[in-house]
């Protein structure tokens, strides 16, 4: 569970980090799937075995939905959770950038687009690697600030979005140095992004995707969304059972 300062400080910069929430035993069934998985091709990102794998694969469903984990979500969003993504971010040596954008315009099926994501750390993640940086504060608002798409693939999306040199300021960036089994939490109006691996090792990472039930949350053929705290509201949104 977060303390009353760890919220506070989510509030006021949009981004907290936790040390060493979960061990290496709990992440070993995502290490073993990923290590599975990282070769597999695709060609339509819905078949990428490394996005969702908490729809097919129960131990990665039970990482994400494990109550230290959620305890901490609810503190940040309340009582009535939606897990809403997972990604795991795999960045090898020689592994792309992020572009700097926000997340929650990527999200057109959810009204409002405030998530938070759990970003749990696979590996150690260093400035060498590529770990996250965010400008702190400028989720504030839940403004969009404009990103754009560029034909420059980064690690993500093969079309990123960006957002334009001057709405923000980059020289306020923070890395995110984080040991593997930390846990960073952010906000999905929150600027960030990563730089390429320039390291000779792997540089990994669970992304989880949470909202509140009372997101408005457009159901779609190829998404499920779970309700995993909590109770729903009747306000349209459908919930999957994991295994069905
Ligand atoms: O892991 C990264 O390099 C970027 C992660 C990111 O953009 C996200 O989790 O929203």
């Amino acid at each position: 569970m977060l303390g009353p300062e760890q919220v506070d400080d989510y509030a006021a910069r949009g981004f907290i980090t936790v040390p060493a929430l979960f061990t290496a035993a709990e992440l070993a069934p995502v290490e073993e799937y990923l290590v599975r998985n990282q070769e597999v091709t695709w060609s339509d990102k819905n078949d990428d075995p490394l996005r969702e794998a908490h729809y097919h694969h129960r131990p990665i469903y039970d990482v994400c939905t494990m109550p230290k984990l959620l305890d901490c979500v609810e503190a940040l969003l309340g009582p009535d959770l939606v897990l809403l993504y997972s990604h795991i971010l795999n960045k090898p040596p020689g592994g792309l950038q992020v572009a700097w954008h926000q997340d929650g315009p990527y999200w057109w099926r959810v009204e409002p687009k405030v998530a938070v994501t759990a970003w749990v750390a696979l590996d150690d993640a260093t400035g060498e690697n590529g770990c996250m940086r965010v400008i702190p504060g400028t989720h504030r608002g839940n403004l969009d600030l404009g990103q754009r798409p560029v034909e420059e693939p980064d690690l993500i999306q093969a079309r990123p979005f960006e957002l334009p040199p001057g709405v923000f300021d980059e020289s306020c960036a923070v890395d995110l140095l984080m040991r593997r089994g930390d846990v960073s939490f952010h906000h999905s109006y929150l600027v960030h992004g990563s730089d390429p691996n320039r390291s000779g090792a792997r540089r990994a990472a669970l992304t989880i995707r949470y909202v509140t039930s009372a997101t408005r949350i457009q159901n779609t053929p190829d998404r499920r969304q779970y309700l995993v705290r909590g109770t729903g509201l009747d306000n349209g949104n459908v919930y999957f059972q994991i295994g069905t």
